[in-house]
């Protein structure tokens, strides 16, 4: 048992945070773009001008995955890459340069599995009310469209939208990720429900240009839930934490239910429905069957987890973590229960074969004087989630892995700061080095199986 003998082994990355916004030309601008320019949003005015400068050495990255074993990639595509404005012309240098990856990574029998959005919110569309315009998902059909038809004779596997979670809940209700606005609560979920509709509508566009039958998943993230011990009154107090909502008005997208109950379930939670009945904007039947467009593959980012109890009370309680519990260089906690208890709830309740799209961790990386990476910290984590993830392998359907992130890059609001690759990036000079957890990896993936 364990593994599945078709395990995707990958890693992941996102196209803003290592491409190189300054290279590609024809590219149109997206919000970050214009975020970044802004003093006093990121660490110490990093940009993502040069990132990784991917677009130009993508060969020399698929040759670092090759190194690793890769069975697969997950990266994103820009939408202001294939399309400037957001709608209308295609620009096909934008085409070009993720036609000329997808190439090299078959070639280097490493699966290509594409996200068509992380982020990357054209900054015409923004103007125009961005993700509160009804209109929008008809504008990321466009785009869906579009990448079907130049990219799905190669490409099988698509995931639509990435975390949701985050580029509404930070960017516009904490305001500290592009564009960077405390919106009305209302407007969020107006921006929330038209995500949603977006990403039905793209489901429904892949399908209808798709040039080969698609594998489409949608990848969000949450904070997971896992039990303080394996009674029952428990493991039900750490899966009812993990479906409700619990977080303030003025926090409210960080949860599981509003964002994969529609999707999956055609149906938004009631005690969301109740709770947040004053700020909903009018959802119709229409809509929800849009929404509800069926997906073959669930994905799911995961990095943490709490840890909750059955209070005395019956009520569930979170559970202190002990002082000194490990934590990751940019300070979350280390809790590799998650991974094992998150699947199984999400495979409960979706019964959808599940990826994990995103894990991994930003440790204190440094090139030592024997010219190498040595990260210990990175290994331990790694090891300590793939074990968890081996186990709740017996008992859900778990496809696959992607490790967060191929290589150091741009770490959204903390820059360059952060650390999370399996591979060292220089930033001026370039150069790559694989660090220890890459070889390490490499031995996983050869073994399946965590030694
Ligand atoms: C995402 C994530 C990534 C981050 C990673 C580490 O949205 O998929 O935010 O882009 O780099 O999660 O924080």
């Amino acid at each position: 048992m364990g593994f599945r003998s078709d395990f995707v082994w990958g890693a992941a990355t996102s196209s803003y945070q290592i491409e190189g916004s300054e290279n590609g030309s024809g590219k149109g601008e997206n919000i970050w773009d214009v975020f970044v320019r802004e003093p006093g949003r990121i660490y110490e005015g990093h940009t993502g001008l040069k990132a990784c400068d991917h677009y130009n050495r993508f060969r020399e990255d698929v040759k670092i995955m090759k190194e690793i074993g890769l069975k697969a990639y997950r990266f994103s595509i820009d939408w202001t890459r294939i399309i400037p404005e957001g709608t209308g012309a295609v620009n096909e240098e934008g085409i070009a340069f993720y036609s000329a990856l997808v190439d090299e990574l078959l070639e280097n029998g490493i699966e290509p599995y594409v996200t068509l959005y992380h982020w990357e919110l054209p900054y015409e569309l923004y103007k125009r009310g961005g993700w509160l315009n009804p209109q929008i998902a008809d504008w990321f059909g466009e785009y869906a469209k579009v990448v079907a038809e130049r990219f799905s004779d190669r490409v099988k596997y698509f995931f639509t939208i990435n975390e949701p979670q985050c580029f509404i809940g930070l960017g516009f209700l904490r305001a500290d990720h592009a564009p960077g606005i405390k919106a009305p609560y209302r407007d969020t979920f107006e921006m929330a429900h038209n995500v949603l509709r977006a990403h039905g509508k793209a489901v429904q566009m892949l399908r209808q240009y798709g040039k080969q039958p698609l594998v489409i998943g949608y990848a969000p993230t949450a904070s997971m839930c896992y039990p303080e011990s394996e009674k029952p009154e428990d493991i039900e107090a750490a899966r009812q934490v993990f479906f409700s909502m619990q977080e303030d008005d003025s926090n409210w997208t960080w949860n599981v239910a509003w964002w994969s109950d529609p999707v999956l379930l055609g149906k938004y939670p009631e005690e969301g429905l109740c709770r947040y009945e004053k700020y909903l904007p009018k959802i119709t039947d229409e809509d929800m069957k849009l929404i509800s467009e069926p997906i073959d593959i669930y994905g799911q980012n995961m990095y943490n987890g709490r840890c909750i109890r059955m209070g005395k009370e019956g009520k569930p309680e979170d559970v202190r973590r002990k002082e000194g519990s490990p934590r990751t260089a940019n300070d979350w906690p280390v809790t590799p229960e998650c991974i094992y208890w998150g699947p199984k709830f999400l495979y409960e309740r979706y019964k959808k074969p599940i990826y994990i799209t995103e894990n991994g961790t930003s440790c204190h990386d440094v090139v030592s004087l024997d010219g190498k990476v040595h990260d210990p910290a990175r290994i331990d984590f790694l090891a300590r989630y793939l074990k968890q993830l081996e186990k709740v392998s017996d008992e859900a359907d778990i496809r696959g892995y992607f490790q967060w992130s191929l290589m150091d890059n741009f770490e959204w609001t903390r820059g360059y700061g952060e650390r999370f690759g399996l591979v060292y990036v220089d930033y001026e000079s370039q150069k790559r080095i694989l660090k220890d957890s890459a070889y390490w990896y490499r031995d996983v993936i050869q073994a399946q199986t965590i030694m």
